[in-house]
């Protein structure tokens, strides 16, 4: 593998204490395998001697991007893509955890055809260090469920990447927002054949864990993003469904405080504001007013319907058995989908 030509993209912050190792460790890589392979350090102005490090070390391969004005793990590694001239690139952690005597594998794995490659704790041969607590574990367990839906690659929480140059220049709508770019970049590079490297993952030794709660909490709205982009209308209805759910339970509470009409017409603007938000997320560029007057009057049309079916069944109950319960339930789905298939076309167009 000595003509092909790599980058390794480390996007760091406050990682002075561990450079040094892992410099020396992607050194040995060059020297016994990769003989064109160059290292981009994205740094978002750490002010810890990073910048003064890498030019004491003076390296014609190593080069230092340092982000005055931005900061954030995504952008770091889109950034460093960007710069990248090989054919191949690497994206790794700057802590350590990461181990460098794996990326000849993933190099041979995108040679070999792979659209994408993962350093992986969870394949065979793959490890984590021991010392994790049971929080961590469950965390990272149920971070690769939630990404289930957009990928079946074990470890799809892994920062340690690989693709080639152009797989990355193929990719659509990227919105590198958060932590999991890896994610990211599978869903929106329609990365089909994903290949795991096994990896020890050590737990880092030096420097401090940006790995916090809000981080988490980027996470879920990542994947709910990804969601809408994989699965927009199945997102769009099941929303809907729900929110009418709970415009049952306002539209009972109001029943009990205020007249019929009264409390038809708040479990209506309850629905409204979240179906405008959640449901029909791609429309809330246009007016809001229009939109109320036309989900209001739909809605109203869906209502009487609603009624019409519920007494049908029930002037009919002689016949049918539970006439009543049976009513008011297709009713109901009859109800949830006619409101959401005439907002959807007339009221909440894309
Ligand atoms: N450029 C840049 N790099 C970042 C930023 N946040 C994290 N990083 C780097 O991204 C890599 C992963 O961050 P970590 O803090 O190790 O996150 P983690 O691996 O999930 O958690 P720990 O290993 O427990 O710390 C490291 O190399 C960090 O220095 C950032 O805002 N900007
Ligand atoms: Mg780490």
């Amino acid at each position: 593998m000595q003509q092909e030509t790599v980058t390794i993209i480390l996007p760091t912050y406050e990682e002075v204490d561990s450079l040094p190792s892992l410099i020396d460790a992607i050194a040995e890589v060059k020297k016994q395998t990769l003989a064109n392979l160059q290292l981009i350090i994205v740094d978002d102005n750490s002010d810890d001697g990073t910048e003064s490090l890498i030019s004491e070390k003076n390296l014609e391969w190593v080069r230092l991007i340092v982000r005055r004005g931005e900061k954030g793990l995504s952008t770091a590694v889109i950034r460093g893509l960007e710069e990248a001239e090989s054919e191949y690139c690497i994206v790794m952690d700057a802590d350590g955890s990461h181990p460098a005597s794996a990326i000849p594998n993933m190099i041979s794995a995108l040679i070999e055809g792979a659209d994408f490659t993962v350093g992986s704790r969870y394949v065979q041969g793959g490890t984590t260090e021991d010392g994790w607590g049971v929080l961590r574990w469950l965390n990272s367990k149920i971070a690769t469920l939630m990404a289930r839906p957009f990928t079946t690659v074990n470890d799809s929480m892994s920062g340690f990447l690989g693709m080639k140059r152009e797989t990355f220049l193929a990719a659509k709508d990227l919105n590198p927002v958060g932590y999991k770019i890896g994610l990211e970049l599978i869903v929106k590079c329609g990365c089909k054949n994903v290949v795991e490297v096994p990896i020890h993952f050590r737990t880092r030794q030096l420097g401090e864990s940006k790995l916090t709660l809000r981080v988490q909490w980027e996470y879920l709205q990542h994947v709910i993003r990804l969601l809408r982009y994989t699965h927009p209308n199945f997102v769009s209805f099941f929303t809907f469904a729900a929110v009418g759910v709970s415009g049952l339970g306002v539209y009972i509470l109001a029943l009990m405080l205020t007249p019929l009409i009264t409390a038809i017409w708040i479990a209506m603007t309850w629905n409204f504001f979240w179906d405008r938000k959640y449901a029909f997320w791609y429309a809330r560029s246009k007016s809001i007013f229009v939109q109320y007057i036309g989900f209001i009057l739909v809605c109203s049309v869906g209502a009487i319907a609603n009624y019409f079916i519920t007494t049908w069944f029930v002037n009919n109950s002689h016949a049918i058995p539970l006439a009543g319960l049976v009513g008011g339930l297709s009713a109901s789905v009859i109800g949830v989908v006619f409101n959401y298939v005439f907002n959807k076309a007339l009221i909440f167009r894309k």
